[in-house]
């Protein structure tokens, strides 16, 4: 390991790459700590997947007045969040005020995406290459790079003839699309899809949805902001933001229902409270009981009363059975929705099961089971390559020019999910290995941040220059992350949490499901003076 009396100052102290929530809050937070920081963001704005995902009816499924920064009170006392589960405008707003009010537009350079990073040991630094093919250095590297933001489309044959025009859901145009008069045809039905289609539908002149696997959603009963409970809220807010600290997801879910096991009441009373989880909309039915994501009995049970809602809510009998989910509750990521299901009671929506494949597109449309769907619209609402994707899309070397790609060919390995061995000074913000997107995000990102910027404070006041996740920490987090998620059923069919949607992708669940441990283990790791790092 070099000496770090002998090791020469890079220019920069620090490189942040990506300017969603992450890397604002990290350039903001190590500018005020007197280092030298430059972000670098591939969108010509701030804002991440709040800036990509810009299709109809893009929605946090966390609540506003939670999903927000806590950093500075000013800011979260000025804020007013307008619904309680805010729209994608309102949210890039909110981004763009921030960097505004903190001046973040300065650090961060736009329009620029970092090709590829690379350990020089000698100099302890990394030589950071960008898209225009300048090659900074810098002491630090911190990933923020986000968890859903390496879109993915299907490769299906004929995409290239089709005569109409195509979006995908993660890339959608600024200046919009406009359906009216048009006929449409969506891919897919995750998140993205289920919170599009009813938007779509009330524009479009026919809209059809490519159906592969029927999912579950709970309707999110959004509505505009109580100015009583704000108040309530912003009457004390650092101790809210404390609490749900404390809480499962670092989130304040509503759990006024209490919290027995499915089976530990009657039958009348497990229907009633599911009736009232519904009404109230939201996360309130996955958590009515506390068993629904570790018991596969009070899974099914929940989850029938899922589909028996779809098929009360959906007229036709073959599309509402078609429509109901098979799976495990919550082992795809369970969705919010506003008038989903209400959607197929619509003239001019038509659900088309492709689970047997897409055949082809052809320069008419979409061909399933050999008929041909003419579409003037296509939109792929086909998802992402998660938690990994955007990592592996740099060519990360570490330590003797080992690719982070190689490293992980078998799936990522990280201690925390912030490090991973054999490159050093080289930080992730929501890593593999961190609860990451089984959290109420932006308060877990600025654990993250807050983590890494005292690590940062403690290396500089002690002259040091180099920190790396030693193997033999690193082994067991991996262990550990693996065990976790076997007591969860969220690993037991296919889904982006294991890579399953990725064709090649090893299959690893790749999320701490515990977030309230995860917090304790990272505080008491920096307590004892970063037991699991190697520092030099
Ligand atoms: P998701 O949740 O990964 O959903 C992608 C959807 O696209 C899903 O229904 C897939 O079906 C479907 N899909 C993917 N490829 C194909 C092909 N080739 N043919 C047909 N259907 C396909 O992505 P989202 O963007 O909706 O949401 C991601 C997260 O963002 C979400 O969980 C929120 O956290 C926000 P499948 O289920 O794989 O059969």
């Amino acid at each position: 390991m070099s000496n770090a009396s002998t090791v020469s100052s890079p220019p920069l102290d620090v490189i942040v790459v990506g300017a969603g929530f992450a890397g604002m809050a990290m350039v903001r937070k190590l500018a005020e700590l007197g280092f030298t920081v430059r972000g670098f963001e591939r969108g010509s704005d701030v804002g991440g997947t709040w800036y990509w995902n810009r299709y109809p009816g893009a929605r946090c499924d966390a609540p506003s007045l939670q999903y927000s920064y806590q950093f500075s009170e000013d800011l979260q006392q000025d804020w007013h969040w307008q619904e309680n589960y805010a729209a994608q405008p309102e949210i890039l707003a909110y981004a763009r005020h921030v960097a505004d009010r903190f001046g973040l537009r300065q650090l961060i350079t736009f329009n620029t995406t970092v090709t590829q990073a690379v350990f020089d040991a000698a100099n302890v630094c990394w030589s950071v290459t960008l898209s225009s093919g300048e090659t900074l250095f810098t002491r630090y590297c911190i990933m923020a790079t986000g968890n859903l933001s390496d879109r993915l489309t299907p490769t299906i044959e004929g995409l290239a003839q089709f005569a109409g025009q195509w979006f995908h859901t993660a890339a959608w145009p600024v200046e919009g699309v406009d359906f009216a008069g048009k006929r449409v045809g969506v891919i897919g039905t995750g998140s993205s899809g289920i919170q599009a289609i009813p938007v779509i539908a009330a524009v479009a002149d026919q809209l059809s949805v490519f159906q592969r696997t029927a999912q579950y959603s709970i309707p999110a009963r959004n509505s505009r902001t109580d100015p009583t409970y704000e108040a309530q809220i912003k009457a004390d807010y650092p101790g809210f933001r404390r609490r749900n600290y404390g809480k499962p997801l670092a989130m304040d879910i509503n759990l006024k229902l209490g919290t027995p096991k499915t089976f530990e009441v009657s039958e009348d009373e497990r229907r009633e409270r599911y009736e009232r989880a519904w009404t109230e909309g939201g996360l309130a039915l996955p958590f009515s009981f506390r068993d629904a994501a570790t018991s596969l009995e009070a899974n099914a049970a929940m989850s029938q009363f899922i589909r028996d809602k779809i098929g009360q809510v959906v007229r036709d009998p073959a599309t509402a059975e078609l429509l109901k989910p098979k799976h495990v509750f919550g082992c795809k990521r369970p969705c919010l929705d506003t008038g989903y299901f209400e959607s197929y009671n619509r003239q001019n929506v038509a659900l088309v099961d492709c689970s047997g494949g897409i055949d082809c597109i052809t320069a008419e449309g979409v061909q399933v089971a050999g008929r041909v769907y003419p579409l003037d619209i296509l939109v792929f609402a086909t998802g992402f390559d998660a938690i990994t994707g955007s990592l592996n899309r740099i060519d990360i070397r570490g330590c003797d020019g080992l690719r982070l790609k190689d490293k992980w060919a078998d799936g990522p390995r990280t201690y925390l999910g912030l490090q991973t061995a054999g490159f050093p000074n080289l930080f992730m913000i929501s890593g593999p290995g961190s609860p990451s997107v089984l959290t109420n995000m932006i308060p877990t990102i600025e654990q993250h941040v807050n983590w890494i910027a005292d690590c940062l404070v403690h290396l500089r006041t002690a002259h040091l220059t180099r920190i790396e996740a030693r193997p033999e920490a690193e082994d067991p987090w991996v262990e550990t992350v693996r065990t976790l998620a076997e007591r969860t059923l969220w690993g037991a069919c296919d889904n982006w949490y294991v890579g399953a949607n990725v064709p090649g992708k090893p299959r690893v669940f790749t999320i701490y499901v515990d977030w309230v441990s995860y917090r304790e283990k990272c505080e008491a790791v920096a307590s004892r003076a970063y037991e699991g790092f190697a520092l030099a």
